[in-house]
């Protein structure tokens, strides 16, 4: 071929792209381009057109370790497009686990309109099976409900579909596949769905911080990538957005900031979501905004699988507060199964002899499992150590679900950075008694009007011979001094 005839064709071929490209164009300037996030650091408050001036509708909430989908106008309607699609989340900085998710991360971004917008989503499913969106707890038509084979058929690998509804009623709400949705479920796949009232609601509170917290759950084996999608109960990684301690953000407010936590529970069982340092009501359910005369006050609130709830209180105590759901091995990392308790057995050398044998084993705390937080441990790779996270005065022992509320008097409205620690003003933190402790007689203690207990000596203080016992002394026998 001449370089002529080469340039010719090719001309041709550029004026034949040229059409398509423009047809094609046409075509998908039905589609919104989609929006993908790269990292599961928390984005600040998505500010649209409708949240700033003096004829804002709604303040923006704050997906913890998320971030909220910007929507595309279009003739009225607020198009979103989702893209359901294998991702890596970072679930603490280190530990990188294969999920499915939605546009970039699991969970798939916040989606937040207010009540009366129509909505049209589009969910192109890049998975390599079918998948549909179940948009939870939401009024719309029958079609629209998501659940494979009764409302609509499943989207097949490379399709688009359309979800079409007017957001009915304000409140918080999830979305989640309705296919095949043991195994995505367990992937990752869900998302958080806000929607605010359109003008004043006698029973929704105008707030300062608004926060958004799903609670999901894996199970990731030990030095491996990808969850197990056959586990029923027997999940070890739980965690707040797929994040765990110390990979979640603070809960940051202002001193006497109004702070609503919108929860929702996609794991296989409830969560007593626990917040120190204040008191909270429980201001909405599944079912929509609790009237005032129904509310009490609480500080822990249980919350059941497949239920959201809206908690709200006044930031009105400076400090690092601790916010974790309250099942205690469920603020711990990755845990095999079957670990038998050695609490009071001494390991030091026979550890080291087990593990030529096998080379896994590990010390489930001689002393508790605190010393697994002190201790150096070979751990496979990719693996969070069971209890993570260290504070100002070492290591905190909590990982899993757990993070902090951090209520400051100097931070600025808006801001949701992170402080850094609480200094504690002098004189208001635990601090070590030392003078002497009395001597314990046991004898007659248990009898019943014996008055013993009542008979001690009264402790004498006497900080200048300050007796503190190493840790490898032993810890019975405290009569003998
Ligand atoms: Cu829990």
């Amino acid at each position: 071929m001449e370089r002529r005839d080469f340039i010719q064709n090719a001309l041709i071929g550029i004026a034949g792209t040229v059409t398509a490209t423009a047809v094609g164009r046409h075509a998908l300037a039905s589609v919104p381009e989609p929006i993908f996030q790269p990292n599961a650091g928390t984005a600040p408050p998505w500010r649209g057109p409708e949240t700033t001036g003096d004829n804002a509708r709604y303040r923006p909430v704050v997906t913890l370790n998320g971030w909220t989908l910007p929507y595309r106008m279009n003739e009225g309607v607020k198009e979103f497009h989702l893209v359901a699609e294998p991702v890596v989340r970072e679930m603490s900085p280190g530990f990188k686990v294969n999920m499915w998710g939605y546009n970039g991360q699991s969970p798939g971004p916040t989606i937040e309109v207010v009540e009366g917008d129509r909505v049209r989503i589009f969910v192109t499913n890049r998975l390599p099976e079918k998948t549909t969106i179940h948009w939870h707890g939401q009024r719309l038509p029958n079609g629209m409900d998501g659940v494979s084979g009764l409302n609509q058929t499943p989207i097949p690998t490379g399709k688009t579909f359309v979800y079409d509804f007017v957001a009915k009623r304000p409140g918080t709400f999830m979305y989640h596949p309705h296919a095949d949705e043991m195994t995505q479920m367990a992937m990752g796949m869900m998302g958080f769905w806000v929607t605010h009232p359109k003008s004043k609601h006698p029973n929704i509170s105008e707030v300062d911080r608004d926060y958004c917290i799903l609670l999901n759950a894996f199970d990731v084996e030990p030095g491996s990538k990808t969850p197990k999608v056959n586990t029923m109960l027997d999940f070890n990684i739980w965690s707040f957005n797929s994040r765990v301690y110390p990979g979640l953000s603070p809960l940051v407010a202002k001193l006497g900031d109004r702070v609503r936590i919108r929860i929702g529970n996609l794991t296989m069982t409830n969560h007593p979501f626990h917040v120190h340092g204040i008191e909270f009501e429980v201001t909405g359910t599944d079912g929509g905004p609790v009237p005032a005369s129904a509310r009490w006050p609480e500080v822990t609130a249980d919350i059941a699988v497949g239920q959201m709830r809206q908690i709200e209180f006044v930031a009105d105590e400076p400090g690092d507060w601790a916010v974790h759901c309250h099942k205690s091995h469920h603020t711990m990392g990755a845990m095999g199964h079957d670990v038998p308790t050695m609490i009071g057995l001494n390991h030091l050398g026979l550890v080291r002899e087990i593990q030529k044998i096998v080379p896994d084993y590990m010390v489930m705390g001689e002393r508790g499992m605190y010393d697994m937080k002190e201790m150096e441990m070979e751990l496979p790779p990719n693996t969070i150590p069971m209890m993570t996270g260290t504070g100002p005065y070492g290591p905190i022992g909590m990982g899993g679900m757990f993070t902090t509320l951090k209520v400051r008097e100097d931070q600025k409205p808006d801001d949701y950075s992170d402080p850094g620690w609480y200094k504690q003003p002098a004189g208001t933190q635990a601090y070590e008694y030392k003078g002497k402790l009395p001597a314990v007689n046991r004898n007659g203690a248990d009898q019943p009007g014996s008055g013993q207990t009542g008979s001690l000596p009264a402790p004498s203080v006497d900080v200048g011979n300050a007796q503190v016992r190493k840790p490898s002394q032993s810890t019975s026998g405290s009569h003998k001094h």
